[in-house]
């Protein structure tokens, strides 16, 4: 059975979602935080990053998109078929989310790796939460026109959505400006599998 690596706090949440939704026969190892600078993690993936999917066969996939593309093909019903417009709107949302949105989180996360003076760091986390101000109001307004799920139905987006509206409370912008991804948080907060993935990673409802 696959292994999939994951932490507390972190977007790994969102494959971890994809599984229990799934039920796929995925087994999760949640390690501790500082776990993926060890020597046996990183030889695993040597990004030292998570999430991390290892195969029976040694192979490992890492990426939370191409994870949840995997998870999809493999176990998946629907979502992912590129043949299908879900399918095809899936793979978008959770690139912009991945590539775009986690990543203007950089200085917030990482402020060393932007700039080495206190004020040059406050100064960079300042430009990010203002990038970041314009993605959640773009989230927020595709969210209200498509309702209850970011794409219309349920697929990985709205998992990938969930670990971006908690991450959200880390950050001086507030939850209550994007009413429609503050009622989105809600209800993922309601969902069993996101309980079930919540709990297997160590992890409370904000
Ligand atoms: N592009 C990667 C990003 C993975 C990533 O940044 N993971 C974070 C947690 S959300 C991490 O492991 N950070 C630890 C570190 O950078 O030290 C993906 O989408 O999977």
């Amino acid at each position: 059975m696959p292994t999939l690596y994951t932490m507390p706090g972190t977007c790994a949440l969102a494959p971890n979602i994809a599984v229990a939704w799934l039920d796929a026969p995925v087994e999760i190892e949640n390690m501790e935080y500082g776990g993926h600078k060890k020597d046996e993690y990183l030889a695993i993936n040597p990004k030292g990053k998570v999430p991390a999917l290892k195969f029976d066969d040694g192979d490992v996939l890492t990426e939370a998109a191409a994870i949840m593309a995997w998870l999809g093909a493999e176990f998946g019903t629907q979502g992912y078929g590129r043949d299908t417009r879900l399918g095809r709107k899936e793979a978008e949302a959770l690139s912009y989310m991945t590539s775009e949105v986690h990543s203007a989180y950089g200085p917030h996360f990482a402020a060393a790796n932007f700039a080495t003076s206190e004020s040059a760091q406050e100064e960079a986390k300042e430009k990010a939460y203002e990038t970041l101000r314009n993605h959640y109001r773009r989230l927020d307004d595709n969210l209200k026109e498509n309702g209850e799920f970011y794409l219309g139905e349920r697929s990985f987006a709205d998992a990938y959505l969930y670990v971006l509206t908690r991450w959200i409370e880390q950050t001086p912008l507030d939850i209550g400006d994007y009413p429609a991804l503050k009622d989105h948080r809600a209800r993922m907060q309601q969902d069993e599998g996101v309980q079930k993935a919540l709990k297997r990673q160590d992890m409370e409802p904000v």
